[in-house]
This record gives C-alpha cells, structure tokens and sequence, in this order.
C-alpha cells in the first residue's frame, strides 16, 4: 500500500495576486483577459459564490458579478510561487510529480517525518507553503493517485481529507462518476445514458460491455469504479537548464546600461544555482538579450572552468554587438548535467 499525497493550491493565480495586494482580500477577484474576448483564467472562491468559473469570458463573469476586480495574467509570479512550493516538497521526498503550476502528487511511503503519518506532514507541508509562499493548499491522503486527487477537492478551500484504505470501499461506491479524472460532459452523459451515475454502478456492470460502449478508457473506469490505481508517482524529468530573466521597464540604451544592470540578475541567478549545487553541474553558461525591436540574440560559453562576473560582462559585450539597439530584457542561465552523469563539469557554486 502506498501513501500519497496530491496537493493543490486554492485559486493559485487569484491567491498569488491576493497575496500581493490584501486589500483584494474581502473581494471578488478574476485573473484573466479584460478583453472583448477575453477569458477568466480563475478566480477566488467569493467570486465562485456569484457562478464565476475558469474558462467563462469575462464578459460573462461580469453580468455574474458587476464588482468583480478583473487582474491580468503574470505568469512569471506564479512561476516563482510554484517553484517554491516544489522546493518545499522536495524537502520531504524526492518522488514529487508536478502536474501542473499548482498541482502535485507526492509518494511520501517511505517518509519518517510525523512518525510515518502522511496527514500530519500534509497539514504541515500545507502551513509551510502559506507561511513562506502566502497561498493556501488543499490536500488529500490517499493509497493512490486517483483517490488523493478525489480527496483534495473536499474539503477545498484550504482543507484535507483523508482516505484510509479501510475506508475505500465505503468512500468509492457512492461517488459520481464525473468526479473521476478522465470523465467529461460528454462521457457523463454517455454513461447516464447506460444508466451508470455512480461508482457502485460501474462495479455492477459488465466491463466487456462497458468497453464496448465507451472504448478502452472502460477498462480504466472499472478500476477506479473500485478505488484501483496502479500508477506510480513519477519524478518530474530532469532538469536541463536553469536560467533568470528581467524585462526592464524602461529599454536600456547602450551596452553600459546593460552592464550597470547585470548584478542584480546575477544575484537572483546565484539564488537559483544555489538550491540545484547538490545536484546538478553546469555544462555551460549563456546570456541573452532581446532588443527593442523584439529580436534576441543568446550567446553561450561552456570551455569555462569559473565563472565570474567580468566573463558574464564579456559574454554580454559580445551578445550586445550582434544588435547594437538599446535592449528591453536581459537572461543569464545555465546548461544542467546531473552530477551523477558527469565528474568533470563546472561547478555551479563558482560564481563570485
Ligand atoms: P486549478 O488548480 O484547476 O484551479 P485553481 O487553483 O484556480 O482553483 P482550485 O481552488 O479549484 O484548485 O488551476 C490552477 C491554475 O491554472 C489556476 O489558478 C489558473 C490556471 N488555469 C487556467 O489558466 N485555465 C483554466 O481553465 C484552469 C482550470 C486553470
Ligand atoms: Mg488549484
């Protein structure tokens, strides 16, 4: 039996920007396009109280909800946010699949924090990520995949729910089939139309003929019509590259701006270097520029032994040449080898 924990945040977009403005807190809130055919990406849960969803136009949203606040998408912000809730769970297991920005499952089996209970380190893992990201998550325990993502949603938002495996049998029978993952509309309708609305239905019903109605995701239906999930937790693939960005607000005219305002890119990529060190060595470096005209230039370097910032100043020098215009964002990054591929590499912690 394995325990797993699939943890989602609550309106992740909408609470990232709460997050940033609190006098948005009591309100209605979208993030989404403003528009003509602009759509709600999503939007907090006083807003779902008015019948506002994700993917409705906003035109819609707002006959719902006249007052709704509508904020436009910042997708680097969540970025930052979800990577940082990815380091807080890689801090209690190496088997962390992400699904999404928002979304992970966990295979916390073997894990001896909390004496082995993994819905004590859910809560826990929960508090950290509203203590040091500042957005709620919900979370459900479950001895697999598809029945930890069932239980997040429950006691959504910022709530757990556990499901023990003694518990299963009594936890699946009465449960609607559109509640499993894979089950749309349209399957819904086809399967009410067999006269199947719940899971005690599908365990009733012949699997051949389900296949034949419906296709082979019958076979996966009858499985998770009994609480059955085989699926491993898979690590998300391996890193190739790390790499920060700014796109400054004013476009930075010549090749001295550049330079005066490379340190503070420096800074925050030494920030990121600095949690993949155990891990990873670099293979090589590079710097990017994106003109004013919306052209990019990338320049990279890989027979170096240490970095430093008077080589990163050389490197954007050189990158600078190709496009001589006054430049809108400048990128530093990195190419990853695992460390355990490589001996001879760069190490990442060398820049000074
Ligand atoms: P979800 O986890 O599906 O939704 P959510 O986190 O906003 O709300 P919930 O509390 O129900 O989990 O999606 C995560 C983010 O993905 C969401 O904040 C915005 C984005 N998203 C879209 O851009 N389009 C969509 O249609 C959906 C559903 C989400
Ligand atoms: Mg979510």
């Amino acid at each position: 039996m394995r325990k797993i924990i699939h943890c989602d945040c609550d309106c992740f977009y909408a609470s990232v920007e709460i997050r940033d403005n609190k006098a948005l807190q009591f309100l209605p809130v979208a993030v989404g396009g403003s528009t003509g055919r602009g759509v709600v990406t999503t939007c907090n849960y006083i807003a779902r109280k008015y019948g506002v969803r994700s993917a409705m136009p906003t035109v819609t949203a707002l006959r719902l909800c006249p007052k709704l606040i509508l904020l436009p998408v910042n997708m680097q912000k969540y970025r930052i946010a979800s990577n940082q809730i990815k380091t807080i769970f890689l801090e209690f297991t190496n088997k962390v699949e992400s699904v999404s920005l928002d979304e992970a499952y966990l295979d916390v089996s073997d894990s001896k924090h909390f004496s082995g209970s993994a819905s004590l380190l859910a809560k826990h893992i929960r508090e950290r990520i509203y203590n040091e990201v500042g957005v709620t998550a919900s979370a459900g325990v479950a001895p697999n995949k598809f029945l930890a993502k069932v239980a997040s949603d429950i006691n959504k938002p910022n709530g757990q729910y556990v499901i023990a495996p003694d518990s299963i049998a009594n936890f699946i029978s009465g449960l609607p089939l559109r509640r499993i993952p894979g089950v749309g509309k349209v399957l819904e309708k086809k399967l009410n139309q067999l006269g199947l609305t719940k899971c005690v239905d599908v365990q009733n019903y012949c699997v051949e003929t389900l296949v034949k109605k419906i296709g082979s995701f019958g076979y996966t239906l009858y499985q998770r019509s009994y609480g059955k999930d085989n699926r491993e937790v898979k690590e998300s693939s391996i890193r190739k590259s790390v790499s920060v960005e700014r796109t400054f607000s004013q476009d930075l005219d010549n090749i001295d701006t550049c330079i005066e305002n490379i340190y503070l890119l420096i800074e925050s990529f030494q920030e990121r270097l600095y949690k993949l060190q155990d891990s990873y060595f670099a293979k090589a470096y590079f710097v990017k520029i994106k003109f004013n005209d919306f052209s990019q230039t990338t320049l990279e370097r890989s027979n170096i032994n240490t970095l430093d910032v008077d080589i990163i100043k050389e490197m954007y020098m050189e990158a600078w040449k190709r496009g001589s215009k006054p430049a809108r964002l400048l990128g530093l990054g990195a190419r990853l080898i695992p460390k355990e591929e490589c001996q001879n590499s760069i190490q990442l912690d060398l820049l000074r």
